[in-house]
């Protein structure tokens, strides 16, 4: 298998690219992330934006499916009696866009028209079926930005002999970025797909991917989806 034409250096760092050692990790392609209805878009964002990754990713995890990569999905959400929502985070997420009763704005906890905002088993915050988990693909339920925080993902990397990561999903800035960060420090070989992710604001996805890309690849490299496939072929 070749590395991938990736930035800053073609990776993973030492060419050892296998479906036993790598893992596809999408990251919260949930409605309320991309959907109409959902969290982003009573933001007041464009979800034009955060749906730009869908078919890249339906490319990757169709190759990466057929070579029997693994395949892990993530979704942040929180219990329905929202015992794991910091005050904080809950009070940010309704200062901005819909107002609901009382002027207060719909944020995480609050109904909208896709169930209540990133609570768990609501219809917003499931996966969109376009990138519906296969059964047996593992999938990492957390309720902070980062994929490792409070979750058995780096338990279930370890026991399954994981090292290198290709990240998907959204938002780049944020959940992507966060969980990188943590895979690094951790170890793990890193790359970040350019049209696989999407943030709520342009500047900010190019901004995280220039990030990666200093002190030659300081979290891992990037690449596009198409350069993945090409190399699995
Ligand atoms: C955000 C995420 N942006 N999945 N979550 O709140 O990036």
């Amino acid at each position: 298998m070749k590395s991938v034409a990736a930035t800053p250096y073609a990776w993973p760092f030492d060419g050892d690219l296998r479906p036993d050692n790598t893992a596809l990790v999408v990251i919260d392609m949930q409605t309320d992330f991309c959907g109409p209805g959902g969290y982003v878009d009573k933001m007041g964002y464009d979800i034009g934006l955060t749906r730009a990754p869908i078919g890249p990713i339906r490319r990757v995890l169709q190759a990466m499916r057929e070579r029997g990569f693994h395949v892990i999905h993530t979704r942040e959400g929180h219990r329905p009696d929202l015992a794991d929502l910091p005050a904080n985070k809950r009070w940010r997420s309704r200062q901005i866009g819909t107002k609901g009763e009382n002027g207060l704005g719909v944020g995480i906890g609050d109904a909208g028209p896709c169930g209540r905002i990133l609570v768990r088993g609501e219809p917003g915050w499931e996966i969109i079926p376009e990138l519906a988990p296969l059964p047996g693909e593992p999938i990492i339920d957390k309720p902070g930005k980062g994929s490792f925080y409070a979750t058995d993902l780096e338990l279930l990397l370890h026991t399954r002999g994981i090292r290198n990561l290709v990240l998907a999903g959204i938002t780049t800035d944020v959940c992507v970025h966060t969980t990188m960060r943590e895979a690094n420090d951790r170890g793990f070989e890193c790359l970040l797909l350019e049209d696989g992710t999407a943030a709520t604001d342009p500047g900010n996805h190019a901004a995280a991917i220039r990030m990666v890309h200093m002190q030659h690849g300081v979290f891992g490299a990037t690449a596009t989806a198409a350069a993945l496939v090409e190399a699995l072929s």
